[in-house]
């Protein structure tokens, strides 16, 4: 007898061709926008031009009269179902936040009413017809407006909308800084951006007359968005059937329904209609919650040789009017100093209420983090005259030094930035560049190399109850096709595709006959969806473990019925197989038909049926390192950056399909570039949006993008099933300061780099025309 191969299905790990790329590319995707219902209205929302003030009266006669207008709604006319809107967190906000603007407005963009209309034309034209009547009061725009000025939300004691450290600066602490050999101070100013899908948000709100409501929405995860409405309504959870088929990104956007997509909810619920709203670009860039806007202190002690001693932040964060969740960014102190050897750190963090549209997330929320540790290094390497690479060397734990426990808490024990940073270095000749750097200067051309590290928790649940365990929820339907429910959720990344590569794999059968569903919260499977890179660990891992227990129970299933010992059975390319003189062959479909229908012929105990179920809950964090490298040109005379190279190395344990995490990678690094050169949601003293359309927010291009080099050789698996890490934000997380680093390094003969971003060409040619050469 020939020793049987027990699994040809080989999937895990595999560059598989996405399946739902012939759909998405052939324009056959469904998004919100493609979602049209018998008798649906369409809503446009009037908006306040008014940063700060008062509402003295607000006229609709005009717009009502419209023809083809079917209502007008101010915050009064949905109070009957003003749900409670709930943070990021899926706790009360920390002010309270209306569906409608109610008696004042608080940002340029605020809806303030709005209109049901046949179609979105007359919608919009009746938006247009609204007057409302101002008292203009002075806005609170900027972090420093913040901190002086009037309050955003009258009634609260300050701006301050959340506060993490210590107010009070630690005297110990003090003296070791103040002692040092050599002290690097920086301060840094991220620029506001905007999360930019190229989908914007929608929804399509469709009561079903029994009390349920079906809810098409752009969304993370169907799952926690029907969660998300159903606290806010205090409904169960059933009552909601989010339905959410593709999604042209998200990026943290559209990780919670907000303002807009409640009140079409809400609106719905009162007329009994189904309504549509869908976000248009100047709405997008304007109303929708956007990222970033902080500003940082950052002192570090050194001693001569580049060994860490400590260092104090002190961190502020513009949080806008109703941020998503209010905000000081704990995470950004938690992972600062997480892979370094130091004595001690301390932090101020405190997130400021503004006049301007809210935070919410962005891919990486923690990411300044890495930015200004990186520079800083790098910063005071050049003083030291260390190399920035021995800095790094010295100053990283590595996985001999593990595990270990931070200054922090946290317990360390298998992160890996020191060993990418070798692993990337056995690719980037740093003698070789640095020969043609000189030669290069000689001619007038100004080269920068520049690289960082991080670290990057990925799957958490850690205490944050909006990212619970994820389920997978696998099926050998009564025809003997595999269908499984998983509570992941593509944005565009792929999931269906992984997901089914990880089941097929498991369970023996060709990836072709496994379809993934995770479109539809009323299929089943609670989870978070597309959160904090969590999906290929939390997903992946219960995607193994119900095809494991799928496998152990057709094994058990055959061997039964056909009286052969369970070990002589196995799955492979989709049909089971029973090992013996002669070897028996069965299709899926003839073990369904006994669970199913002839239960007594099961095993003793056994429930009829071939289903199975399993909730992950992986580690409280599973950890991603890499490091990165690029070189660029700077033009001394346009100040223009062109990037040469870009080279990764990242730990991202067992990859599922390297095609995907490469990918996740070049589009963090995407809008890591973005972030660094272009793109800056600004806004004037009046608290006006500046910049409205793509022409003023500049969005990278592919011109902007170069080809990525991807390096994997540091990966090890991590401690979750499958031994999986994230990798959906790194890019995001270690591009900005690599690309920082680089231009510092090419200009370092003008002078250090002032910190405010985007680093625009006039900015640039601030520096390099200041300072003449030296
Ligand atoms: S920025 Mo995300 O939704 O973890």
């Amino acid at each position: 007898m020939n020793q049987p191969e027990t699994r040809t299905d080989r999937y895990i790990g595999k560059r598989q061709a996405r399946s739902e790329d012939l759909r998405l590319l052939t324009g056959r995707g469904v998004y919100t926008d493609d979602v049209s219902l018998p008798g649906m209205l369409q809503v446009a929302f009037h908006r306040s031009p008014v940063a700060r003030g008062l509402i003295r009266s607000i006229d609709t006669s005009a717009a009502r009269e419209l023809p083809g207008v079917f209502a007008v709604l101010t915050a009064q006319d949905l109070e009957r179902y003003q749900p409670n809107m709930l943070s990021f967190f899926l706790a009360p906000p920390v002010v309270p936040v209306p569906l409608l603007a109610v008696d004042r407005v608080c940002y340029v963009g605020d809806p303030v009413a709005m209109v049901i209309a046949q179609d979105r034309y007359i919608a919009e034209d009746a938006a247009g017809l609204i007057t409302v009547e101002y008292e203009e009061e002075a806005p609170v725009v900027t972090l420093d407006d913040a901190r002086q000025g009037p309050l955003v939300h009258p009634g609260t004691e300050s701006n301050v909308a959340a506060a993490t450290g210590a107010d009070e600066l630690d005297p110990d602490l003090e003296e070791l800084l103040n002692s040092a050999p050599h002290l690097e101070v920086i301060e840094m100013k991220h620029q506001r951006i905007s999360q930019s899908p190229m989908e914007p948000r929608g929804v399509v709100a469709a009561p079903q007359g029994s009390g349920e409501m079906t809810v098409y929405l752009s969304c993370q995860g169907p799952q926690l968005a029907a969660r998300w409405f159903s606290q806010a309504f205090d409904l169960p959870q059933t009552t909601f059937r989010v339905i959410s088929k593709d999604v042209g990104g998200s990026f943290g956007l559209k990780g919670q329904p907000w303002r807009e997509e409640t009140a079409v909810v809400a609106a719905a619920l009162i007329l009994g209609r189904p309504l549509k709203w869908i976000e248009d670009r100047l709405e997008n860039l304007t109303s929708a919650n956007q990222a970033r806007e902080q500003d940082m202190k950052l002192r570090v002690a050194f001693d001569l040789e580049g060994n860490l001693i400590a260092s104090h932040a002190d961190y502020g964060i513009n949080n806008g009017a109703y941020p998503h969740g209010a905000d000081s960014n704990i995470a950004v102190m938690m992972f600062l100093w997480a892979a370094h050897k130091l004595q001690a750190f301390n932090f101020s963090a405190k997130g400021w209420f503004s006049n301007t549209v809210g935070l919410g997330a962005y891919r990486g929320p923690w990411a300044l983090e890495s930015l200004a540790r990186e520079v800083l290094l790098d910063r005071a390497a050049r003083k030291l005259k260390i190399d920035p690479i021995e800095l790094r060397r010295k100053t990283l734990i590595t996985r001999a030094d593990q595990p270990t426990m931070t200054p922090m808490g946290l317990a360390l024990e298998d992160i890996s930035p020191a060993e990418c940073l070798e692993e990337l270095l056995k690719k980037v000749d740093v003698a070789a560049f640095r020969i043609e750097q000189a030669e290069a200067r000689k001619q007038g051309r100004y080269l920068g190399l520049g690289f960082a590290t991080y670290i990057e928790p990925t799957a958490g649940t850690a205490g944050v109850i909006v990212l619970i365990s994820e389920s997978c929820h696998i099926r050998i339907e009564p025809t003997g096709k595999v269908s499984a429910v998983v509570s992941t959720h593509s944005q565009g990344h792929g999931t269906q595709t992984t997901m089914a590569q990880v089941i097929a794999e498991r369970l023996g059968v060709p990836f072709e006959d496994v379809t993934v569903y995770e479109d539809d919260s009323s299929r089943g499977g609670y989870g978070s969806g597309a959160y904090g890179s969590r999906q290929a660990v939390a997903g992946g891992g219960a995607c193994i473990r119900a095809a494991d227990l799928m496998a152990d129970k057709i094994r058990a299933i055959a061997a039964h019925v056909f009286e052969a010992r369970p070990e002589d059975v196995f799955i492979r390319g989709g049909r089971v197989h029973i090992l013996g003189a002669r070897e028996q062959v069965y299709s899926l479909r003839d073990i369904a038909d006994v669970a199913y229908a002839e239960p007594e012929r099961l095993p003793e105990g056994m429930e009829a049926g071939l289903e199975t179920q399993y909730r992950y809950c992986p580690p409280a964090l599973t950890l991603t390192s890499a490091a990165h490298a690029c070189v660029v040109e700077v033009d001394v005379d346009t100040g223009f950056v062109r990037i040469l190279r870009w080279v990764s190395s990242e730990d991202v344990g067992n990859m599922i399909n390297p095609a995907v995490v490469e990918g996740q990678v070049a589009g963090g690094l995407a809008q890591a570039i973005g972030q660094v050169l272009f793109e800056e949601v600004s806004y004037d003293a009046r608290g006006n949006p500046t910049a409205v359309t793509y022409k003023d927010y500049m969005l990278p291009t592919i011109f902007d993008v170069p080809v990525f080099e991807y390096l994997h050789g540091a990966s090890a698996p991590s401690q979750t099933e499958g031994g999986f890490r994230g990798v959906g934000e790194g890019g995001c997380i270690v591009g900005p300061p690599t690309l920082v680093n680089a231009i510092a390094d090419a200009l370092a003969p003008f002078g250090e780099l002032k910190l405010e971003f985007p680093l625009t060409p006039p900015r640039l040619l601030e520096l390099i025309e200041g300072r003449p050469m030296g």
